[in-house]
């Protein structure tokens, strides 16, 4: 069986001493539990920090590492100061806030990304004392967005996977970072990201592209010569064990005590993490509204408030601890009687089958979170529901909402909303709670968090599969010298060579991609060669590429097929009607006006829209317009529509460089070698005899049967490469 390393900030467990012994204890939170139940599944090994500072605990730390080991957890001991910068400090007041879209509680300071940087190191280097390249390491959470990139400079073939448990900000907010280039770069370095929602997803790659300049399609980012997937996994719970645990005996006789207690006063349940995220001040102010507006509750309705203590020693978190408590404070001082408690609240964490009590006992749930990536008490809430009684409240805000669509969904910030559905709730019609929690149910149990897991390593295994496929295709050394020596012994051979994006590098204005000395020197060389046929195959109008080749022995195709120059004469392959150019160029000339730094280039029989130059965001939204329009009006009228290379190009649909190719394969040749780079080359490559070499610049999936990496300006790389062998080598 494989191994899978996991690899988080905190190890599942929490460690400390009691009566001069060191003990053990699970942790709550999402990620322990979340995984703890998908664990049972693989052979695994857990990586992360022991969670307390090693000066504490220094006489301790063999017997604590020797005794985690027997349980596959491999602890990282991190000294106080890397605690409060790397921990307390550039994850929770930097990364937290920031990604929770808390832009005003986000504070950056360069020591402690320092030092953010140096503990992301040491995870690497513990990483890399356990990992071998047929592992898959799967990265989990915010602790760890320079991970993925670190291990992969030290195992570049190995399988990496990062899991980010809280939202990822849009890019007005996440641009803010001032490393945001640094950790966007960090985590790429995963073969496969991946978010709880969509949305997430979205704000991730549009930040990628803005910042890194990295286009995505479908998920699929292609980013130098790797490509990688992003995805969404909304994460699940282990269903059967709050739905087995609500049905314990012992719970039951909890609920009955509790039950006794209360009488017949019903219950709303609220359970967080103390945290400014969670919402819980506007929480409270909902309850007192809904006190205010419906006296006819109070004495019959009670808020069970759990917050479990967390971040302490920050500043911002002791001041909401003062601000909930005070409210509480007024809230019970308003409402009170001898015997009703409206807020019953607990400061402290409780231990499994009491929480199951306590959601099995509540008629109401109000999560209401200002914002969450996902959260899985209200998801819990919903399991332990054995008779299928029971209201959710869910912020719109949770990552859950996206699928728990059966709750009444609020916005947290609209106080009034939230108090009348805490009305709605407490008044709902039983077959109504049922139908609605049975719903929730069937979701929940049928993607658990066994589901969530097999969910996300299968797509690991698609996109390592995609990967393979692409790295049997890439030239290596072998091919290179087979393509050489079948050269050598061939008689009669050909190069189809495209131009930009093949010869040339891309450039932000087609005048400037011109060609080079070294490329002239190519193809001076080329031209040496007896018994060699180059034709530079193109999509560029034939005076440009007369006057930069026009010079040469050799055949050029233009505008993609309808020019042909061939024994130095130029001849137009098919006669065209241009009436509706203008037409579309009336369109197209709109679509630059709507998007500053794009223009139209107008060529003997077809029309481009270029918007290299235009803002990214604006350029993509305009492109698919323009897309949508064109196609409805390009009906009926002979033409094709093409994206290409950041162009929209409208030709006929008569002209493509399959057809410009055929007529050279009238004649027999015993070599052939087609490259080119774009959507336009793929016609060429169909075209294609078996024994051709048909090779794809750049890395996308292709009809070519080979790749070979996109030509970097100023260096001898990509075809050139190759071309320059076959100059040398040459018989
Ligand atoms: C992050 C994201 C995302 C709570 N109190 C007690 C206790 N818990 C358990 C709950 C639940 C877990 O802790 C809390 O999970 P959440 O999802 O609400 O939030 P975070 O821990 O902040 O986790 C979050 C999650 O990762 C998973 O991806 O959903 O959005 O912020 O399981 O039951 N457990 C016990 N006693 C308590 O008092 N035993």
């Amino acid at each position: 069986m494989e191994r899978t390393i996991i690899v988080s900030n905190r190890l599942p467990v929490t460690i400390n001493r009691k009566d001069n012994k060191v003990v053990f204890t699970p942790s709550p939170g999402g990620l322990a539990t979340g995984l703890a139940g998908a664990s049972k599944d693989m052979d695994f090994m857990w990586i992360g920090w022991a969670g307390f500072s090693l000066d504490s605990f220094q006489e301790n730390a063999e017997e604590i590492k020797a005794s985690l080991e027997k349980q596959r957890l491999i602890p990282i001991f991190l000294c106080e100061e890397d605690i409060n910068q790397f921990y307390e400090g550039f994850s929770n007041t930097t990364l937290w806030p920031l990604f929770h879209s808390f832009p005003t509680y986000t504070s950056c300071h360069e020591d402690q990304w320092q030092v953010y940087k140096k503990v992301n190191e040491l995870f690497c280097e513990e990483v890399l004392k356990h990992a071998t390249e047929e592992d898959l390491i799967w990265i989990h959470d915010y602790h760890l967005l320079l991970l993925p990139e670190l291990i992969r400079k030290k195992l570049p073939k190995a399988r990496i996977a990062y899991f980010q448990h809280i939202p990822f900000p849009s890019y007005e907010i996440f641009r803010i970072l001032p490393w945001r280039e640094q950790i966007l770069k960090g985590v790429t370095g995963a073969d496969l990201i991946g978010f709880h929602t969509h949305d997430d997803v979205k704000h991730f790659l549009i930040s990628i592209q803005r910042i890194l300049g990295i286009e995505s399609k479908m998920g699929t980012v292609r980013a130098d010569e790797r490509i990688f997937k992003v995805d969404a996994f909304p994460l699940g719970i282990d269903f059967d064990k709050y739905w087995e645990t609500s049905m314990h005996k012992s719970t039951e006789r909890q609920v009955g005590l509790h039950r006794k207690q209360f009488q017949d006063v019903k219950i709303i349940l609220s359970i967080d993490r103390l945290d400014y995220t969670k919402g819980i001040p506007e929480r409270l102010k909902a309850f007192d509204v809904f006190l205010e507006k419906n006296p006819e509750f109070r004495e019959k309705v009670s808020l069970l408030m759990i917050v479990v203590p967390s971040r302490e020693k920050v500043e911002l978190y002791k001041n909401l601890k003062m601000e909930i408590d005070e409210m509480v404070g007024n809230i019970t001082s308003k409402y009170r009687t001898v015997n009703w408690t409206p807020v019953l609240y607990f400061y402290r964490a409780y231990p499994l089958q009491s929480l199951s009590a306590f959601y099995k006992l509540s008629d109401v749930a109000l999560i209401t979170p200002l914002r969450d990536g996902m959260n899985l008490v209200c998801k819990e809430y919903v399991a332990s529901r054995s008779d299928e009684s029971g209201v959710l409240i869910l912020s719109e805000m949770a990552g859950a909402a996206k699928e728990l669509s059966d709750a009444l969904i609020i916005n947290p910030y609209n106080i009034e909303q939230c108090a009348n559905a805490i009305k709605t709730a407490l008044c709902m019609p039983l077959d109504e709670q049922k139908r609605r929690m049975s719903e929730m149910q069937y979701l929940l149990r049928k993607y658990d968090v066994s589901k969530w897991t097999s969910l996300f390593l299968k797509s690991m295994e698609e996109i390592v599969q995609k990967q393979n496929e692409l790295a049997m295709k890439r030239l290596t050394p072998e091919l290179r010298h087979k393509i050489l020596s079948d050269f050598n012994c061939s008689k009669k051979r050909i190069l189809f060579l495209d131009y930009d994006g093949t010869l040339v590098s891309f450039q932000n204005k087609p005048e400037y991609a011109k060609p080079d000395k070294d490329l002239y020197d190519i193809m001076e060389k080329l031209c040496a060669i007896k018994n060699l046929k180059v034709v530079i195959i193109s999509g560029r109008n034939k005076t440009s590429l007369n006057e930069w080749f026009g010079h040469f022995n050799i055949d050029i195709i233009a505008e993609h097929g309808l020019w042909m120059r061939r024994d130095k004469t130029w001849k137009m392959m098919i006669q065209l009607n241009n009436e509706w150019k203008k037409e579309l160029s009336a369109i197209l000339n709109l679509f630059v006006e709507k998007t500053p730094g794009s223009f139209v280039e107008e060529k003997d029989h077809s029309l481009v829209w270029h918007y290299r130059k235009a803002d990214n965001n604006l350029s993509n939204a305009r492109k698919k317009e323009l897309l949508d329009y064109l196609q409805y009006l390009t009906t009926n009228m002979g033409l094709s529509v093409l994206e290409g290379n950041k162009v929209v190009e409208i030709k006929s649909v008569l002209i493509n460089k399959g057809r410009a190719v055929k007529k050279y394969l009238k004649s027999s040749f015993d070599f052939i070698l087609a490259a080119g780079d774009d959507w336009t080359d793929e016609d060429m490559f169909k075209e294609m005899p078996d024994h051709a070499y048909t090779i794809k610049i750049g890395s996308s999936l292709s009809a070519a049967k080979y790749t070979l990496p996109q030509y970097i300006q100023g260096v001898n790389s990509g075809i050139r490469t190759l071309l320059t062998e076959i100059t040398q080598n040459s018989q």
